[in-house]
């Protein structure tokens, strides 16, 4: 690493202090940059990476609710908008007890670059709120989901900000959110994706996540001569990205034989399939937060407090949640002969854990990349919203599709034209880099 690039991290570990997840993807896309810093010294004089990790804003306020008991409840609600060069902000929201400001800087930084790999003119943001959606019932779900719309509501718009999903908030909280911005502003608009069918939503955006991961590995193995057809995959998380991604892999011919919660993970030797993909969307809306339940529905093997990592797969696709496999869980599955690795949550694999991969040589994807297939079928329900018209799902599917093979494409583009053929996570660096700068250059100090 330049000395220019390590006083960037040393910077933003001083300015953010107690926010580790930030300073890690902070860290891995620096890591990258240095390759382009060194050709265009005039990123460095217009200070944009030093631009690029300090927000344009950040809202940070006061959710309070009454439970069930009618007892006050107090969250904290959060929105960071990221950056906005080339477009609205965009990104999820994400309920759950561990959200700080921190988790949530470290997944806006990711969506900026993120949503430039897209080719869809999207800036980076994200939010939500350390509210635990666990155990809560349908009430006090749509109770605070109002109360959070009560504030969030002036800060988004849209042609300002666009959220919508991502840990904890699905279709049902899309609609409560949406339901009181509507309320409040008397404008029916697409500020929020994911929404429901009726109400303007777009036909696959809740596979989009999972199917786009599975085309992005498809086309990593594709670039080997090889295919799904045949592969045994290792799954992690048993939510909507995990879902989609089930669903798609069994679709092209592979086999996925592991999913994993909180509480563990399962093994499915005969492959997840059938009623029993459908059955995960059971376990994610009883909100019991368990996979056992699976294991002790379909009588398969169930291994407490562990992750799927140890199992021999040809492929994972971590699809749970950040740093979930670390370097000895790489080590783990090099060792059982795994080829290929996409990520389709956002940053799970730990700086360790990827530099595995990467001395391994094997096919390895950052969630920035491969898992950019959610936001990318966001984009395209906005486009249906602005145009008064609906796509059918081939529609849907087929751009999708065709972004993924883009994104795909573009990753192995720029690694080999900056020197290192192959490394998925300097191409997805690079190329989301160059997308965000050169329109920053193009529009002044700001
Ligand atoms: P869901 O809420 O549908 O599922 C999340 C899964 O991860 C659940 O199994 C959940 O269990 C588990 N999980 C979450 N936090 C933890 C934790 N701290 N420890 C162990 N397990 C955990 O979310 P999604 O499927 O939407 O999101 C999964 C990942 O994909 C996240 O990293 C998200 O940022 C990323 N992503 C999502 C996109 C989307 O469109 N939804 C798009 C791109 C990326 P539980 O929460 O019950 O503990
Ligand atoms: O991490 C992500 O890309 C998401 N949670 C999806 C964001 C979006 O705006 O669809």
């Amino acid at each position: 690493m330049s000395d220019y690039t390590k006083k960037i991290i040393t910077h933003v570990k001083a300015k953010n202090p107690s926010e580790p997840e930030f300073h890690q993807a902070v860290e891995e896309v620096v890591e990258s940059l240095d390759l382009v810093l060194e050709r265009h010294p005039e990123y460095r004089s217009a200070k944009i990476l030093e631009r690029m990790v300090e927000p344009e804003r950040v809202v940070l306020f006061r959710v309070p609710w009454v439970d069930d008991q009618g007892e006050i409840q107090i969250n904290r609600g959060f929105r960071i908008q990221m950056n906005s060069a080339i477009g609205p902000y965009k990104g999820g929201l994400r309920f759950h007890a561990s959200v700080t400001l921190g988790i949530l800087k470290f997944l806006a930084f990711e969506q900026v670059f993120k949503n430039a790999l897209t080719t869809l003119p999207m800036g980076g943001g994200k939010g939500g709120s350390d509210f635990d959606p666990k155990g809560k019932s349908e009430n006090e779900i749509m109770r605070f989901c109002q109360s959070f719309m009560t504030e969030l509501y002036r800060h988004i718009g849209p042609n300002v900000d666009v959220p919508a999903g991502d840990i904890g908030v699905g279709g049902r909280e899309i609609g409560f959110l949406f339901g009181q911005y509507k309320r409040l502003t008397r404008d029916f608009s697409g500020v929020l994706t994911g929404k429901g069918l009726n109400w303007g939503g777009s036909l696959i955006r809740p596979e989009a996540t999972g199917f786009g991961v599975t085309y992005f590995a498809e086309e990593m193995l594709k670039s080997k001569g090889q295919s799904l057809a045949g592969k045994i995959v290792a799954v992690s998380g048993f939510g909507n990205v995990a879902w989609g991604a089930a669903k798609k892999v069994t679709e092209l011919g592979g086999k996925v034989v592991t999913l994993s919660g909180p509480d563990g993970f399962i093994y499915d030797k005969d492959g997840i399939k059938g009623e029993k993909i459908d059955y995960m969307l059971q376990m994610r809306a009883s909100g019991n937060d368990r996979v056992k339940d699976y294991a002790d529905k379909f009588k398969t093997e169930f291994f407490a407090g562990k992750r799927p990592w140890s199992v021999k797969v040809d492929v994972a696709l971590p699809c749970a949640t950040q740093n979930e496999l670390d370097e000895n869980d790489a080590k783990e599955l090099v060792k059982n002969g795994c080829t290929c690795v996409a990520e389709g949550a956002n940053m799970p694999t730990t700086i360790a854990g990827f530099k595995v991969f990467t001395e391994a040589g094997i096919l390895y994807a950052p969630g920035k990349a491969s898992n950019a297939g959610g936001v990318a079928t966001s984009g395209l329900e906005m486009s249906q919203n602005s145009m008064r018209l609906p796509w059918s799902a081939e529609e849907v599917d087929h751009r999708l599709h065709e972004i993924m093979r883009n994104i795909h494409q573009t990753c192995v583009d720029t690694a080999a034209k900056y020197g290192t053929p192959g490394n998925y996570v300097n191409g997805a660096n690079i190329a989301g880099f160059l997308k965000v700068a050169d329109s920053m250059l193009d529009q002044g100090l700001v």
